[in-house]
């Protein structure tokens, strides 16, 4: 047995009935084992084994009252991970599949993310099983008030710095800012993706789409290509998805799929990104409705065919193995040269595998969706210099630090002998940042 798989063991048996975080951990354990080898010194200071483990765990209980006058009880989370490099810093998730697994391993992967944007933030997550699908305004304010009313004793701006992630968009963040600076009379940067009225950073909404095809943009430079007349299928039609698309259409290429988790459209032409955002933005409602307005574009109730559609580029956007090995296949068949991972984890480790085995550029959630947290990142440094910057300021810092991400990946897979391995590549360059903070602040680092 090698001292990673004893490592994994020890994982599994400790965090069973957790397999999306098991998963997550399994990957990066295994991508960095060459690290370790050659760091016995990291071995000796069980930097890996202090790496899996949260350094806090907050579990609390959310009561709120529906607009019937029911009261509901929801369960709240925040997993705060890994502080070596600088504040926790991660999205807040509202779904109704959130349990703690789901949080741990979203903290675990935005460790490595957060070091490789090259700005200094630590690893965490939280979220709630509420479900936002129906509800209205008030209640989601309700919910959100309640939520921040435990949260709040936990969160400063250099202790740990949410922000949106699944069913949490600037609507909630707003209601959460609210209930913060009413408890603790502070108005401080202690949520990021805020209103733009009120410390808030221009492109933060784009950020992480806009950054994803930055970053697919820098792999096809590798063997020549550009997105000019390539056709793209993008999942989910979030937050993430949308600037996906948006930016898809200014460099070129013609997104004609989008999806929600009942079903996707498919549109030739290329999707009206004005009638998706009016949809989905504006409505609240279901992808579905496309078809309404748009006659030629078809829909289909299996959300998960999306990627049997022939394309050269793909953006799974929406929630965690959402490509399995078939739909891999399915890609990989269809011609399919780069994918971007805008979601996180989106792939399963046998879909990954069918990627790479038959070369095809594969960028991981950590790098690939690395833009969001990055700007908010960005949104920090304003709020702490009481400042603001363009749009195209921010836009061209984000450019560059996806830039960067590809290029610190890119090198660190071929260090490690496994070139144009963009898996490992992340997971390489963003342990070797955390593992050497941890080790400089001895054992409590
Ligand atoms: P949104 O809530 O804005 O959108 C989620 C989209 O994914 C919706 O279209 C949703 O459909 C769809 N979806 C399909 N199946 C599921 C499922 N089982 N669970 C949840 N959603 C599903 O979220 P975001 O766009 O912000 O997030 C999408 C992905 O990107 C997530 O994996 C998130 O962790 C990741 N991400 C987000 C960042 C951000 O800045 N927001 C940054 C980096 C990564 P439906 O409406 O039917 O639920
Ligand atoms: O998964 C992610 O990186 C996010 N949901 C964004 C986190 C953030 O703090 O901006």
């Amino acid at each position: 047995m090698s001292y990673v798989s004893d490592l994994m063991t020890a994982v599994e048996k400790r965090n069973t009935n957790e397999p999306e975080f098991i998963q997550a951990v399994k990957e990066v354990l295994e991508s960095i084992e060459p690290v370790l080898d050659r760091h016995p010194e990291y071995k000796d200071a069980g930097i890996a084994e202090r790496i899996v483990e949260p350094e806090r765990q907050i579990i609390f209980r959310i009561p709120w009252q529906d607009d019937t006058g029911k009261i509901n009880v929801n369960r709240g989370f925040r997993v705060e991970f890994n502080s070596a490099i600088g504040p926790y810093k991660g999205g807040i998730r509202f779904h109704p599949s959130v349990y703690l697994g789901i949080i741990k391993f979203l903290g675990f992967e935005q460790i490595f993310k957060n070091a490789l944007t090259g700005i200094p933030m630590g690893g965490g997550k939280g979220g709630s099983d509420f479900d936002p699908k129906g509800k209205s305004d008030a209640e989601v304010m309700r919910f959100c008030m309640s939520f921040m009313t435990e949260l709040f004793r936990h969160l400063g701006a250099n202790t740990d710095v949410p922000a949106g992630d699944i069913g949490v968009g600037g609507r909630e963040i707003g209601y959460m800012f609210g209930t913060f600076k009413k408890i603790t009379n502070r108005f401080e940067g202690v949520l990021t993706g805020k209103g733009l009225t009120w410390g808030g950073s221009l492109v933060r909404t784009q950020a992480t789409g806009y950054g994803c095809v930055y970053f697919v943009q820098e792999m096809l430079k590798t063997i020549g290509e550009s997105y000019k007349d390539k056709t793209a299928v993008v999942s989910g039609s979030g937050n993430v998805a949308i600037y996906t698309v948006q930016k898809l259409y200014q460099l070129g290429a013609k997104p004609v799929a989008m999806s929600d988790s009942n079903g996707y459209i498919h549109d030739p032409d290329g999707i009206n990104l004005d009638t998706v955002r009016q949809i989905k933005e504006v409505k609240r409602g279901r992808i579905k409705e496309y078809i309404d307005i748009h006659k030629k574009a078809k829909y289909e109730d299996n959300w998960t065919n999306i990627w049997k559609i022939k394309c050269d580029v793909a953006f799974p956007s929406a929630t965690q193995n959402e490509i399995d090995k078939a739909s891999a296949e399915a890609l990989v068949s269809n011609g399919c040269k780069a994918v971007g991972e805008g979601a996180n984890m989106p792939s399963t480790p046998e879909a990954v595998k069918v990627f790479l085995d038959n070369k095809v550029l594969f960028g991981p959630a950590k790098a690939a969706n690395a833009g969001g947290v990055a700007t908010s990142g960005l949104e920090m440094s304003q709020n702490a210099a009481f400042t603001s910057w363009s749009f195209d300021e921010v836009d061209k810092k984000l450019y560059n630090i996806m830039i960067n991400i590809h290029e610190a990946a890119k090198k660190a897979a071929e260090t490690y002998g496994t070139p144009g391995n963009y898996v490992n590549g992340a997971n390489i360059a963003g342990f070797e940042k955390v593992a050497k903070a941890m080790f400089d602040q001895g054992l409590f680092g």
